[in-house]
């Protein structure tokens, strides 16, 4: 990966809730091998400790299909397991702290709602920004609604990638045509498929077709 970069058209949020079919690793390996782009390794309900081993687990199927392993919320995780990057929620530390806490060389996210909180993590530093809930979502509670315009208007005002995200399935893609994404990042569209590696490859393709249209 070059410094900073990475290719966000199918990003993969984990989440603990799974098909109960597969184990997370494997759903991980398999979201890879149907073309996932990034890893967000996200987790609320555990420990520091349990936390790191799972971070530890993920890095080496990440790093096994060479694909950006980021850490949601947890700067001192990513650096102890040299993932790629963090994620940053409004209420985590600015994006400004984290940089030099973590230095150049990681990646930085930042979820943004409004063209405000967008304009800000851009200006701070931030690489890319994840806008959301887009559609409604039941992996996360208290999202904050966000309308496809605010979406694009975002993505013109920004000059960094644009990833959207909150209830994104294969069959509600296209409408993010047009809006000028630069990927979607998904967590139930993937980990709770039946089979995640073909969930996978489906999204992929309507991301592409949008892209090719015009995303
Ligand atoms: N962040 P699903 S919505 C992790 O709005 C997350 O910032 C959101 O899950 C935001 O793809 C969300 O299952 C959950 O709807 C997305």
């Amino acid at each position: 990966m070059k410094k900073r970069k990475a290719d966000y058209c199918l990003y993969l949020c984990t989440d603990r809730h799974t098909n109960g079919k597969l184990d997370f690793l494997q759903i991980i390996e398999q979201a890879l091998q149907g073309g996932c782009s990034v890893v967000q390794l996200r987790e609320k309900e555990c420990d520091t400790r349990e936390f790191y081993q799972r971070a530890t687990d993920i890095k080496t199927v990440t790093d096994r299909y060479h694909i950006p392993l980021i850490i949601n919320d947890r700067i001192d995780v990513c650096m102890a397991v040299d993932a790629d990057g963090v994620h940053l929620g409004q209420e985590d530390l600015p994006v400004r702290e984290a940089r030099k806490i973590l230095g150049d060389e990681k990646i930085i996210g930042v979820s943004a709602h409004n063209i405000e909180e967008a304009l800000k993590a851009w200006k701070e530093g931030a690489d890319y920004l994840g806008v959301g809930a887009i559609f409604g979502t039941k992996t996360k509670k208290n999202t904050v609604d966000t309308s496809i315009e605010t979406l694009k208007e975002i993505c013109s005002r920004v000059p960094i990638p644009v990833v959207a995200i909150g209830g994104i399935s294969a069959d509600n893609i296209v409408q993010l045509k047009h809006t000028g994404i630069n990927g979607v990042a998904v967590v139930s569209a993937i980990m709770t498929a039946e089979e995640p590696k073909r969930a996978a490859a489906e999204l992929l393709i309507k991301v592409r077709e949008v892209q090719n249209e015009g995303i």
